[in-house]
């Protein structure tokens, strides 16, 4: 399938450095004397701005619908069938209906972006995605005012995904944003990493990511997006309700009951395999904390 992304990575696509830390470890930083890159002792060191390799993004995963080890997906997930792809859109929108993959390509704008991604085991990659905003696709399906929440769902395909059968998780795999969440702009549907289509272990052709919420939030492969008025069901919510709450916003003061949130490993550290402390929404707090303004995000993990 052709795309259209411009393969011209360059230091102002990246997320700006205030993504990165908050304005007050940068100050204090600053007014160290330490340049950004070597913050030191008291303030820990954040991850550099390079993204992690293609090697590591595409070969330490999540995809349990292809096993539940880390390298499971890279093995198996080959023999999921990506192209010719739809996504049902339905519920409360104007315009319900299959819409082709590549109809949905052709009329996005498709922009390059990078976007630091954690996940509740407890370890970060800094990902290069390529994709666009999910607004727009919603906007392109026409949404109702009715509409409160948005519901995803992957594929399932017993015949191309060994991990089905068993009942690790309630398949198909699904997962829901409030629809202001799912209309921030830093909430994106990924298709490419690197300026490379998405491989499949990462959720070809297309999945969601949102950049301030643990990994298991970024449903992949999705084949249906539903308006709904109630909140919708979550996979790892239905899973465990007391470990995996509706919200799941990175918040290093919520520790998920058997580890700390508080940090996290950067994977592929290299010469500095590292663990850094983890920030409010992933670093994204000026961005997103107004969306849960007045909300106990402590009940509401
Ligand atoms: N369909 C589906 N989507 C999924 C998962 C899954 O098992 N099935 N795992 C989630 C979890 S737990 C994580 S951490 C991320 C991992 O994304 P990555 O492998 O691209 O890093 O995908 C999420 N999306
Ligand atoms: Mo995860």
């Amino acid at each position: 399938m052709a795309h259209r992304w411009k393969n011209t990575l360059n230091r102002s696509d990246i997320t700006p450095i205030e993504h990165y830390m908050n304005r007050r470890q940068l100050m204090a930083g600053l007014a160290a004397g330490v340049g950004l890159v070597g913050l030191g002792s008291s303030v820990r060191a954040q991850p550099a701005l390079e993204p992690n390799s293609f090697e590591d993004i595409t070969s330490y995963n999540n995809y349990y619908e292809f096993g539940t080890g880390k390298d499971d997906p890279a093995k198996n997930a080959h023999r999921l069938t990506t192209s010719p792809w739809t996504v049902q859109i339905d519920g409360l929108v104007d315009r319900p209906g299959d819409y082709a993959f590549a109809d949905i390509m052709d009329a996005m704008t498709i922009e390059e972006r990078i976007y630091r991604f954690r996940c509740v085991e407890a370890w970060s990659m800094v990902i290069p995605w390529n994709g666009f905003e999910l607004a727009d696709l919603l906007e392109m399906a026409g949404v109702q005012p009715g509409a409160k929440y948005v519901a995803f769902e992957t594929a399932l395909r017993p015949d191309e995904m060994p991990g089905v059968r068993f009942p690790v998780l309630d398949w198909p795999y699904v997962e829901g944003l409030r629809l202001d969440e799912a209309m921030n702009p830093l909430t994106i549907m990924a298709t490419g990493i690197y300026g490379k289509d998405i491989p499949n272990q990462n959720g070809a052709p297309l999945r969601l990511v949102v950049p301030w919420k643990y990994g298991f939030k970024s449903i992949k492969s999705i084949v249906r997006i539903t308006l709904t008025e109630e909140e919708p069901p979550t996979s790892w919510n239905k899973a465990n309700p007391r470990e995996y709450g509706f919200y799941s916003n990175v918040n290093p003061e919520v520790d998920h009951p058997r580890w700390s949130q508080a940090s996290e490993r950067a994977v592929g550290g290299g010469l500095f395999a590292r663990r850094i402390d983890t920030l409010m929404f992933n670093g994204y707090e000026e961005e997103v904390a107004g969306l849960y303004k007045g909300m106990d995000l402590k009940a509401n993990f």
